[in-house]
């Protein structure tokens, strides 16, 4: 093994918000770990992503120990409100399942989570660069990597890859014994932070035969909003005032009046698509986050889902160090799996419910009418959005 040569309990590969939960969790249970990261921690800390926790995610942050800030300024949401067709009606998540769900930052869980990391709980080692798993289908596996020009080599008894949708870890798995789903939608999302007040006590998802909307938010005087556009759109056709003048026609006349507008603090381009690699392990080489699946942020399921991955991958570890029990890895990627798919129909059906993709004389469009009208009428139909939305069981 070239370079020098450390050793640990679990190598992770990646310090989003997947990494970075499964160190700490480890940490809590008495496993080490070693973090290698691609970037800066400033790139780390400087991304805007997700803003919708499940009540699952929020506990496992206090298991984590990392939840105090998260409670001080967090936004506890009972519900979200649907606008199409001229009407807004809401969705009682509290009271249709007695669960509600945190607005925080996925920006702000990253900086809580790397505050307690380097509080003690072991090295991130940041620009990590050319990460290569190596012996994943033996008893020994390792992570080659350089950093400042160093060539080195990170031993330990299992790699959790927790690299993103565009990292090593998936490519590592046997072509053969691998298989992917994918579906890329015919539009992306274009969004703008601002340091301006909600329109709106909770979310607001807007369907409008020109396209989605939503209104989301980070604080009582931070706005996030979302506007479909087209794949082949660039941000530097977005003025603010463009996007803002589009919001308010999208929301309609209900809500537009509510809508406070300002200089946009970031404003990015996204593509949306589903997307599942199966196994999500081989070997000692376990897949977790968005390394292993994607899902349009409609339903607000990405991060949620790198959290149970970490969940169940936490368990499995937990039980081989501390029960000699090799059980709980052996199904891992079976029993994340069971709950990725269900998230990932939910995001699919949100997303075709509330997005344009067929002209609005369509049967296509029709049927995205009916189902929002039979949404805004029946309890079942909110009670199935509700407890997807909110998190199905861990
Ligand atoms: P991440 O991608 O967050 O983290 C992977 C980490 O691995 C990164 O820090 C990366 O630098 C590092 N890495 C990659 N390759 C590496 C290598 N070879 N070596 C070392 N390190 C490597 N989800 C929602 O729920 N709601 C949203 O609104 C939402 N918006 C999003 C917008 C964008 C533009 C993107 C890309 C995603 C969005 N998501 C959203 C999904 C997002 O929140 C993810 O689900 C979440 O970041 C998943 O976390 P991780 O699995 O940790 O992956
Ligand atoms: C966000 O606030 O970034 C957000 C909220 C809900 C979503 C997607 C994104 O479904």
């Amino acid at each position: 093994m070239a370079g020098v040569t450390e050793r640990t309990q679990v190598g992770i590969i990646g310090a989003g918000p997947g990494g970075l939960l499964l160190a700490r969790l480890l940490k809590v249970h008495g496993v080490e770990s070693v973090i290698l990261e691609a970037r800066t921690r400033d790139y780390v800390e400087g991304r805007i992503r997700a803003g919708v926790l499940e009540q699952g995610t929020v506990d496992l942050l206090e298991e984590a120990g990392v939840a105090e800030r998260l409670h001080r300024e967090g936004l506890v949401h009972d519900g979200v409100e649907i606008a199409a067709g001229g009407r807004r009606f809401r969705i009682d998540f509290r009271e249709l399942t007695g669960k509600t769900v945190t607005v925080y930052g996925q920006t702000e869980v990253t900086k809580d989570l790397i505050a307690a990391r380097l509080a003690g709980d072991g090295p991130i080692v940041w620009e990590a660069a050319d990460v290569v798993p190596q012996d994943i289908e033996g008893d020994r596996p390792s992570l080659r990597y350089t950093v400042g020009g160093e060539e080195r080599t990170l031993a330990c008894d299992f790699v959790a890859g927790c690299d993103g949708f565009h990292g090593v870890s998936r490519t590592c798995l046997p072509a053969a014994a691998s298989r992917t789903y994918e579906r890329v939608y015919p539009f992306g999302w274009l969004g703008i932070l601002a340091d301006v007040p909600p329109c709106s006590e909770e979310l607001i998802y807007a369907r409008h035969e020109d396209g989605f909307a939503l209104a989301s938010m980070r604080s009582r005087t931070r706005s996030r909003y979302y506007l479909q556009c087209s794949l082949d759109d660039d941000v530097s056709n977005w003025s603010d005032d463009r996007i803002w003048a589009e919001l308010k026609r999208r929301f309609g006349p209900q809500v537009a009046p509510h809508i406070v507008t300002g200089p946009s603090i970031e404003k990015s381009i996204a593509p949306l698509r589903s997307f599942v690699s199966t196994p999500m392990q081989h070997g000692r080489l376990f897949l977790a986050g968005d390394a292993a699946h994607i899902v349009p942020p409609t339903g607000a399921k990405g991060l949620n889902l790198a959290a149970s991955d970490v969940h169940y991958l936490c368990r499995a570890l937990v039980a081989h160090y501390r029960k000699a029990d090799p059980s709980l890895l052996a199904a891992y990627g079976e029993t994340a799996l069971a709950r990725v798919w269900k998230a990932e129909r939910f995001s699919w059906w949100m997303t075709g419910m509330l997005h344009r993709f067929h002209d609005e004389a369509s049967f296509e469009a029709q049927m995205q009418r009916a189902e929002i009208d039979y949404l805004a009428g029946s309890r079942a139909a909110q009670l199935s959005l509700a407890e997807n939305y909110v998190g199905l069981p861990f």
